[in-house]
């Protein structure tokens, strides 16, 4: 159960002020009078009475910060205090959820023993109203409504989750802490030897999360595992020798998310290649971070940053070209293939990225970047991520390898750097008037 001190429960009734201004417009944009929204129900295996991790829905959680809310839902109708009917069932097999104290004042809250009363409650509440909307995963059975998560309501809403409230920022900054603690433990693992398991039981530990709680599952890389994107294994003994190192993972407060990644080479002068690479490549994110500001188009930040890593290919002889050529000729690509980041928040990768107005204007990424997650125009109040990689992943060198202009890299270089895998470096920045708050490496900069 979590809990809120009393500078968080005030930030926690101004961010509910904000988002009952954002639904009352969603509402009324969409054609609605109300919303009633589920926090859901966990998945099931199948043939089996065991169930995924529960995650409640966005919707629902952006106005409940816990995930301990199984069954619960809320009634949203402008004008009126959210109603939240609160599922806390009678149950010897489980611990039920604990009634929140910070719902108190802020939710006009009812709590419910019985599932089936709660489900006549929300039914009464929705009868009779042919305009309220239904958003959850699935309606629970006695529930009739017509409109279920309607694209016009949802657009509006997940437009607008971009820009942050102030109670969000600071729930990423505490989800940031947990990372960074963890990070750093994970760097110390690593540099004693430890396996991928050690390594990813150390973060665990020092940043006191479950691998449930974890916004994403943590990607730790030994050697050439750094270029599997999401690799998801955990080897449980050392390579026979550790060369590099890559670790992206996060942290969770109050159901908002932390996403970051660092890459280290190992200590001895056979890895100062890499090391030249790492080092280059940090500087080169924060160089990045340094061209936001409000009115930038991400998706020249994306162009930038391939710029930016043409310029490294070219500065450690990787290709045989001048930088200008490895960008324009697309090689860049072989070594970035993902975006360069995404908006964060809720969700590890959060939705709107794509959209382009609260009304559904919508932006796909351009031919030469389908991987690129967000295409807005950059602004004030919004949380995303900045995460340049350099990969050798022998997959995309192989294709490079069979087109004309393989003859543009130093494969030799490159072949030496294989066993390394690949760097990526990701920090999550808040956009300010005049630039950003870059909120990692502040948490980094604490713990130094
Ligand atoms: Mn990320």
């Amino acid at each position: 159960m979590n809990t809120m001190d009393e500078e968080q429960l005030d930030l926690y009734s101004e961010h509910l002020d904000l988002l009952a201004r954002r639904w009352e417009a969603a509402l009324a944009f969409a054609g609605f009078d109300a919303a009633i929204v589920v926090a859901g129900q966990p998945a099931e295996y199948f043939l089996d009475d065991q169930a995924t991790p529960f995650r409640p829905n966005p919707h629902f959680a952006q106005w409940f910060p816990e995930d301990d809310a199984v069954g619960s839902a809320l009634l949203i109708r402008p004008g009126e205090r959210p109603k939240l009917y609160f599922l806390q069932p009678a149950d010897y097999w489980h611990q039920p959820p604990q009634q929140p104290d910070w719902a108190d004042g802020n939710l006009d809250l009812e709590v419910f023993d019985d599932p089936a009363r709660l489900q006549e409650a929300l039914a009464s509440a929705a009868a009779g109203q042919n305009r309220t909307a239904f958003v959850g995963e699935r309606q629970p059975g006695n529930l009739s409504i017509a409109s279920v998560n309607p694209a016009l309501l949802l657009n509006h809403l997940h437009f607008h989750r971009a820009y942050k409230s102030e109670f969000e920022v600071h729930c990423m900054k505490a989800a940031t802490e947990l990372a960074v603690t963890g990070h750093r433990a994970a760097r110390d693992a690593f540099r004693a030897g430890g396996s991928e398991f050690e390594i990813h039981m150390a973060y665990l530990a020092a940043s006191r999360q479950t691998s449930d709680a974890l916004p994403y599952g943590n990607i730790v890389a030994l050697n050439e595992h750094g270029a599997v994107l999401h690799y998801q294994h955990y080897d449980r003994d050392p390579p026979d020798q550790s060369r590099s190192f890559l670790i992206d993972a996060g942290g969770r407060y109050l159901g908002y998310a932390a996403d970051v990644t660092r890459s280290y080479a190992a200590v001895g002068p056979e890895h100062e290649r890499f090391s030249a690479l790492v080092t280059a490549m940090d500087q080169a994110q924060q160089s990045m971070i340094r061209e936001i500001r409000p009115g930038v188009d991400y998706l020249e930040l994306h162009e930038n940053a391939h710029r930016r890593i043409a310029e490294i290919l070219s500065d450690h002889g990787l290709v045989r070209c001048p930088a200008e050529t490895a960008f324009d000729t697309g090689i860049t690509r072989t070594f970035l293939p993902h975006g360069l980041g995404h908006l964060i928040g809720l969700q590890t990768h959060d939705v709107g990225g794509l959209q382009t107005s609260a009304e559904g204007g919508h932006r796909p990424p351009p031919e030469d970047y389908p991987a690129l997650r967000l295409t807005r125009t950059v602004e004030k109040d919004q949380v995303f991520t900045i995460e340049p990689g350099l990969y050798f992943i022998p997959q995309l060198l192989d294709e490079l390898k069979a087109k004309d202009r393989s003859q543009l890299i130093h494969w030799e270089s490159v072949d030496t750097l294989r066993g390394y895998g690949g760097i990526r470096i990701e920090d999550n920045v808040l956009v300010t008037d005049e630039g950003t708050e870059n909120l990692t490496r502040d948490a980094f900069a604490r713990h130094e």
